[in-house]
């Protein structure tokens, strides 16, 4: 590298010095978050990281996120978006940890100058390289978008494009649509959602039609990017009477008693919702609109709601696309199928243990990782059909590039053959599937969408959704320890291997327990060690948690 490229290196890391109190960040489950007035060296460097992984990939669009999701309005996080859309390699983490934790500029330099060296990236503007970036709606987020910029200028020829403010998912389809040569404006994304959505409108069977469920939804934009995002659209979503509660127009603070994490977790009436609202579906998204659950408020005199979470939006898309799979195979078909098909389901260990049964009783194999999208999406994308959720409500629907053009190839056959045909309708109907939700990463606005497609084309009400089956009931509780990383897991999280004699402590607990199941893990996203339990009861689930967490309390201090 030139005297100009390491003079650029050195005057970014001068501007954000890292931390005097030595505060370590940790790329983590989902890049670096913090308190949003500490993030500025972190984000810098994060810029750094995007560059050179788009310099290394021969210029491909590399995506910035400024955001921290579902945690509270004060804290801000960086994410890096890889080239396919989706979550920066795992391999390059290692790199992106060194260098947010490099001391002082020297030794940024040397870190940047050795792994160029390393991965054969040249230095000095001789390769190109592009960085779209986009950021939440946190009062952080602009002058955080301002540091990432001047991180990934620090990298000479370096091109940093500001896509202004966006839901995380949105950023995702935008830098997998540029690499594909595809339409890539905010402006496509929504055409293609809405689109794609009346397609699978206009593919409801017509006996359906008849049944035709409520249209009125209700959403919960936890005072988000997502509210603001479909105040904006949803007069041109057909079929749907969308009203739209914590839009982040008013005053209500980002996530404050509110959004898909509240609601997954609290399991009661968010705030903005009232009387009016009671017995109607509901939607609820989280800050920046990649995570989505559902709920219907039972009455205004309670404040329990019924909750559709992640893996039951998973199993309500699972039973369509084999539906649809079925058609198109044909049932007593003793020969080769027309469509073979791959189909991958993929939970984490918080996935309900209900859910996981119904899956297995209608044939499935579910595939298990450790919490995180990027484990679940690098699982999915083995399949024709990968579907992952978690039971927070992250999650989306995979179909290959193969799968997707045989299925091209299928519909013109059939449409010159059996236009109109239900084989026909069928592969319309995954197709326009394919289009609408994400292929990039978890979107609730997509995803939402999909949910409303299939209930009318099963003419559905929610209630007959929440009958899928009945949850078991669980507890979350988050623990305070001195490092949280002293916990190592193993079998997907499932079971603790270090220290040595906690994991005996859980089982001899869970054995109390009808049901029982339960299992700690240290989070990847805020300073804590998460434990879950789930029983046979609120309250055996919520004793079995408290158990654990004494445990881990007494154990790691
Ligand atoms: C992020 C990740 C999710 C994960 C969640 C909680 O979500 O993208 O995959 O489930 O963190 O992770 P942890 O339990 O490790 O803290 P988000 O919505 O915050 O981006």
């Amino acid at each position: 590298a030139g005297g100009d490229q390491r003079a650029a290196l050195l005057a970014a890391a001068t501007l954000f010095p890292p931390p005097p109190d030595g505060a370590r960040f940790s790329y983590g489950t989902a890049g670096f978050r913090a308190e949003g007035a500490a993030m500025g060296p972190a984000v810098c460097r994060a810029g750094v990281v995007a560059a050179l992984r788009s310099a290394k990939l021969g210029g491909a669009a590399v995506g910035v996120v400024i955001t921290a999701s579902h945690n509270p309005v004060r804290d801000n996080g960086v994410k890096i978006v890889d080239a396919d859309g989706g979550m920066l390699s795992q391999d390059w983490e290692p790199f992106a940890d060194a260098l947010a934790n490099a001391p002082n500029p020297d030794a940024l330099l040397q870190i940047v100058l050795q792994f160029a060296k390393d991965e054969d990236i040249k230095l000095g503007g001789s390769q190109s390289a592009q960085v779209l970036l986009a950021r939440d709606t946190r009062p952080t987020g602009e002058y955080l978008l301002d540091v990432a910029v001047k991180g990934v200028n620090a990298v000479i020829g370096a091109v940093a494009v500001d896509m202004g403010i966006l839901t995380t998912p949105q950023l995702h389809w935008m830098v997998r649509s540029k690499n594909k040569g595809l339409k890539s404006s905010e402006t496509d994304y929504f055409s293609q959602v809405i689109d794609s959505f009346r397609c699978l409108l206009e593919l409801v069977p017509k006996d359906k039609e008849a049944d035709a469920i409520n249209n009125r939804l209700i959403v919960d934009g936890a005072n988000g990017i997502g509210g603001l995002k479909l105040e904006e659209i949803k007069a041109k979503i057909s079929g749907l009477d969308i009203h739209v509660r914590n839009s982040g127009k008013g005053e209500g603070i980002l996530n404050e008693s509110c959004g898909a994490d509240f609601v997954q977790k609290e399991k009661v009436v968010p705030l903005g919702f009232g009387p009016e609202d009671v017995g109607f579906r509901c939607a609820s998204f989280d800050g920046d609109a990649d995570r989505l659950v559902y709920f219907r408020i039972v009455s205004s005199s309670d404040t329990r709601i019924d909750l559709v979470d992640g893996d039951k939006i998973l199993s309500l898309f699972v039973l369509f696309i084999r539906e649809q799979l079925d058609i198109i195979n044909g049932k007593d078909n003793k020969g080769n199928e027309v469509l073979p098909t791959r189909f991958g389901v993929i939970q984490t260990a918080y996935a309900n243990g209900a859910s996981t049964d119904f899956l297995k009783n209608i044939g499935l194999e579910v595939v298990f990782t450790p919490t995180g999208v990027k484990y679940l999406h690098k699982e999915a994308l083995k399949y024709d059909i990968g579907i992952y959720f978690e039971a927070n409500g992250h999650g989306t629907v995979l179909f290959s590039d193969h799968f997707v053009s045989q299925l091209e190839s299928l519909t013109s056959e059939f449409s010159s053959k059996a236009a109109g045909s239900s084989q026909h309708q069928a592969a319309m109907r995954l197709l326009a599937t394919s289009q609408l939700i994400n292929q990039a990463v978890g979107d609730a606005l997509s995803g939402m969408l999909l949910v409303e497609a299939v209930l009318q084309y099963k003419g559905w009400s929610f209630q007959n959704w929440c009958d899928l089956y009945t949850d078991l009931p669980s507890r979350q509780l988050k623990v305070k320890v001195q490092d949280r990383n002293s916990i190592v897991t193993t079998d997907a999280e499932r079971r603790v291997c270090q220290p040595n004699g906690l994991q005996e402590l859980i089982d001899g607990e869970i054995s109390n327990y009808s049901h029982g199941r339960c299992f700690v893990r240290p989070s990847g996203t805020e300073d804590v060690v998460r434990v879950y339990a789930e029983a046979s009861s609120e309250e055996a689930a919520d004793s079995l948690a408290k158990r654990v967490a004494q445990h881990v309390e007494r154990i790691l201090g």
